[in-house]
């Protein structure tokens, strides 16, 4: 006989089946135990700083979720971990889709692992969140890299403001440092003013370009070739050698008519083959000399403090702007006030000043 209760509601739901004999009840409390098991902030900065790559992907995933306590966790993280950091060159790297930066990014990433150097790879697409094809694709191709025991490829932090995943990254940036490597690499495609926010991150921008295609053809904005130190033509093979070497020149010459940098550091231009992974060492030697000059001049440890301080600004900005956004007495109303200002029953100054001082209410 039956003598649990009858349940008349139709909500009830059926007991499940229940395991078989064969199934230890040990081995299930066991794993379930250390399923729910998180790391707590120490483990996870223990294990950063012990170079281990679990420990920096779980930390990341904090930085990057959504939940409150997640985020107060990786607050803690970032703080004890930002003692251990700086201590790496930060390199953006830019281009239109298909001009190779994965193919570039591997060659590249390869490269220095073999110089035993150890590199991370972030990216930052806003658009990722959409389709998120880029992502796989990138994984494909960078799949020497991936294996790579030198090497750390995170994809783009998904998010639906560029300052939300441009933050996201700037803290992973801190915590892959933390965590011993010393070389960054920040992949962007030019999607709104990613390039902008990518280069107030890094030490050194890359432009990545192909020859014989005019720069609107490219649709790149001009304001990018400012932000270069360096612009790669890439795909400098085959029947291309030419007119890379050819546009090569043309670049150099363009260079020369913009102002000097703050950095002192003239711009170079040179040519490569991420599938042939040919002048990739030349990159490299590129970026040492930059580093080295940089150094040298101050210009690295000042421009590194500039950015600190327009990354705290520009949080300030951001929060101010969620605060307002998501008030709730501004919510109510401000569908109203944008009409009366279309309507010139209120002068938008004035219905600013209202709605600002609801913040305070
Ligand atoms: N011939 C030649 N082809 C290249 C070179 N570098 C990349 N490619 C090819 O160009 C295509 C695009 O390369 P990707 O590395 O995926 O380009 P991407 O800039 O990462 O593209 P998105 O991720 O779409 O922005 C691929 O088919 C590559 O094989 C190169 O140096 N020479
Ligand atoms: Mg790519």
């Amino acid at each position: 006989m039956n003598s649990k209760p009858k349940h008349t509601s139709a909500l009830h739901e059926k007991d499940g089946i229940s395991p078989p004999d064969f199934i230890s009840k040990d081995s299930v409390a066991s794993i379930k135990k250390n399923r729910r098991k998180q790391p707590s902030v120490d483990e996870l900065v223990t294990g950063i700083l012990n170079q281990d790559k679990v420990a920096l992907s779980r930390a990341i995933t904090l930085v990057e979720s959504k939940n409150n306590t997640h985020l107060a966790k990786a607050t803690e993280i970032i703080e004890k971990c930002l003692p251990h950091a700086n201590k790496s060159i930060r390199i953006g790297i830019t281009g239109v889709p298909g001009v190779g930066k994965s193919t570039f990014i591997e060659a590249f990433g390869k490269h220095l692992t073999g110089l035993g150097k150890k590199v991370a790879v972030l990216a930052v697409d806003p658009s990722s969140s959409i389709s998120s094809g880029s992502i796989l694709g990138d994984k494909t191709r960078m799949e020497d890299l991936v294996k790579d025991e030198n090497a750390f490829i995170r994809p783009s932090a998904s998010g639906d403001s560029l300052g939300g995943v441009a933050r996201k990254t700037r803290e992973t940036i801190i915590l892959c440092e933390a965590c011993g490597f010393d070389t960054i690499v920040i992949e962007t495609v030019g999607v709104g003013q990613s390039e902008t926010a990518v280069h107030s991150m890094v030490d050194f921008f890359l432009l990545l370009k192909l020859a014989g295609a005019g720069d609107e053809l490219q649709g790149i904005k001009r304001g990018i070739i400012e932000m270069a130190d360096a612009i790669v033509i890439n795909k400098a093979d085959g029947d291309n050698v030419k007119r890379a070497q050819m546009a090569r020149t043309e670049f150099k010459r363009a260079l020369h008519l913009y102002p000097m940098k703050a950095s002192e550091w003239l711009p170079k231009v040179i040519t490569a083959s991420a599938l042939k992974q040919e002048g990739i060492d030349d990159v490299w030697q590129l970026i040492s000399e930059f580093h080295k000059t940089t150094k040298a001049n101050s210009y690295f440890e000042n421009h590194r403090k500039q950015q600190n301080r327009f990354w705290l600004l520009q949080t300030i900005e951001e929060r101010l702007k969620h605060n307002f956004y998501n008030n709730s007495n501004v919510k109510k109303v401000l569908d109203d006030y944008l009409k009366a200002t279309e309507n010139s029953t209120i002068s938008p100054f004035h219905a600013a000043q209202q709605l600002l001082e609801l913040l305070n209410s």
